[in-house]
């Protein structure tokens, strides 16, 4: 291996400050024809993967890799050094994808969630957690099936290990089928948490996770947990794993442990309060959602919430933020990132008697869960002849307008239409927000109820004391008008407004607030 002499050494390397030493150790034990995949976390792993790649190149392959320089504006001229050049153009590649520019790996269409680099063997990172998995071993079967001698290191968060996919793969590559198991390390940087959900005392059932390995055949798939702050314990752990996928004895798990936590132990019960309104009445949409979660949570206590980081967090909008300090983790509670698993507890538990309100954070990630949504929770009450009703309220969120990329900004709900048995309730307002959610947690019937991000943040006149409910079905005239009409939903009402209220002659505008 070409790892240019003095930049491991005993004696200067210490234990890293955060994540430094998995992206760096894991990579450097690769050679530059192995593969990796990466997480939503993935600028170290670029960083890291075209580094070490061109520290084993020569200079043919150097000066392959610099050949777009000049299209990508990128002056090399400057350099006597090709290494150096080359070195720092994969740094300023790196660089203009996470700000997407054109110059980038991905030409800026990654940006810094999804960028890869093909031509060192970095098929890319992920936004969707355990997103990887599936890639990583389809790669590592087309290594086997070609018998190439490389490997792929599947880079993955502890959070993502209780994804569905993240057995679906592992079984994967263990099947007996397989004369020789698959050339991928699953290679886990367990920081102790997914987002906030912590992995040990909370969201799993064990202590270490490279324990699951034993799991997946009968020679038990070879795994270990080692510390992750190391570098150099991390580079020996990845050398050793390669070594074993070279002969045939992959795939194999490692945890590298990153923080050693102690965890939450927190259980305050508060009185619940309203959120203060503005001189004019008004508060912000998202408030008005915790507002109507905090009354129907009071009103029946059949109401549980679930979801990722819902819980202490308050989700990553902090919409549900100050109900666990009301009700404690009886009523409120982290799950892992398993959507499948959220959504379809949520069937089985709306059929046994409570009415469990879920999160799922973004709606990109409901296609995680697809089964449980259109062929569980959308059939159960006709498909069993009426005998349960599911009384399943699934909060989810759209329209992040921030330049998230592919995996985090789509509009879905009209997927979700698709399903006879669901109804999907996408609020344009704050007053709508809070009555129509209070409707959805009554209603008998599954309801996917999606939050628009930008509306989160717009007030409205919300009544203080007062309950109000707003029943389904039901379409909004906003302004009356003779020529056009315009119908619209969720942020788009106020877009319309905005565009039809300068207006010198009439409209026609009907707005509608939500389907079923
Ligand atoms: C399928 C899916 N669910 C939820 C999210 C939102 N999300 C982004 S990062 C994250 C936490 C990931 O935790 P982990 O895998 O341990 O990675 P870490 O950030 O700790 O390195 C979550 C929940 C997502 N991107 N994809
Ligand atoms: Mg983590």
């Amino acid at each position: 291996m070409l790892i240019p002499s003095g930049l491991f050494n005993n004696d200067s390397i210490g234990l890293a400050e955060h994540q430094e030493a998995t992206a760096v150790g894991a990579i450097s034990s690769l050679m530059k024809s192995d593969y990796i995949t990466s997480t939503h976390r993935g600028h170290g792993h670029c960083v890291s993967k075209g580094l070490f790649a061109l520290y084993q190149m020569n200079e043919d392959e150097l000066n392959k890799f610099i050949e777009s320089a000049k299209t990508n504006l990128f002056d090399t001229d400057q350099y006597d050094n090709l290494l150096e050049a080359a070195v720092d153009y994969h740094l300023f590649r790196t660089m203009a994808e996470l700000i997407g520019k054109e110059e980038g790996y991905c030409r800026g269409r990654g940006g810094g969630m999804h960028i890869a680099d093909f031509s060192v063997g970095n098929m890319g990172a992920n936004a969707i957690v355990g997103g990887s998995f599936g890639i990583a071993t389809g790669a590592a079967f087309t290594i086997a099936h070609y018998g190439q001698e490389k490997i792929i290191l599947c880079c993955v968060g502890d959070g993502s290990m209780n994804n569905g996919i993240a057995h679906e793969a592992m079984n994967f590559a263990t099947m007996a089928q397989f004369k020789k198991g698959l050339p991928v390390v699953y290679f886990v940087e367990n920081n102790q948490y997914g987002y906030t959900g912590q992995q040990k005392g909370e969201v799993t059932g064990i202590e270490l996770l490279a324990k699951r390995g034993c799991a997946y055949n009968d020679v038990s798939m070879h795994a270990e947990s080692i510390c992750g702050m190391n570098v150099l314990s991390v580079r020996e752990a990845v050398r050793r794993a390669r070594e074993l996928c070279i002969k045939g004895e992959g795939p194999v798990l490692i945890e590298a442990n990153e923080i050693d936590s102690n965890y939450k132990t927190k259980q305050i019960l508060r009185n619940p309060r309203k959120y203060p309104r503005n001189n004019e009445g008004k508060i912000l949409a998202r408030h008005a959602v915790t507002e109507a979660l905090i009354e129907e949570m009071m009103r029946d206590k059949r109401v549980v919430l679930w979801g990722e980081d819902i819980s202490e967090h308050g989700g990553a909008f902090s919409a549900t933020l100050g109900l666990y300090d009301i009700f404690g983790a009886q009523r409120i509670f982290n799950t892992a990132i398993s959507e499948a698993a959220i959504i379809g507890t949520g069937v089985g538990a709306a059929m046994t008697g409570l009415r469990p309100v879920v999160e799922i954070m973004f709606i990109d990630f409901i296609l995680q869960a697809m089964d449980q949504v259109g062929n569980q929770a959308a059939k159960a009450r006709f498909m069993f002849g009426g005998q349960y009703s599911i009384p399943l309220t699934i909060r989810t969120t759209i329209g992040g307008g921030k330049g998230y990329a592919g995996q985090h900004s789509q509009s879905l709900e009209s997927v979700l239409t698709h399903f006879p048995g669901l109804k999907v309730v996408i609020p344009s307002n704050a007053y709508d927000m809070k009555g129509l959610l209070k409707t959805a947690i009554r209603d008998d019937n599954p309801v996917i109820f999606i939050e628009h991000q930008w509306v989160y943040l717009e007030k409205a006149v919300v009544p203080e004391r007062e309950e109000y409910l707003i029943p389904f079905g039901e379409a909004r005239v906003v302004k009356e008008g003779r020529d056009i009409t315009v119908v619209a939903y969720s942020h788009m009402v106020s877009q319309h407004i905005q565009a039809v209220l300068p207006a010198t002659f009439l409209m026609k505008l009907l707005v509608i607030v939500f389907t079923t």
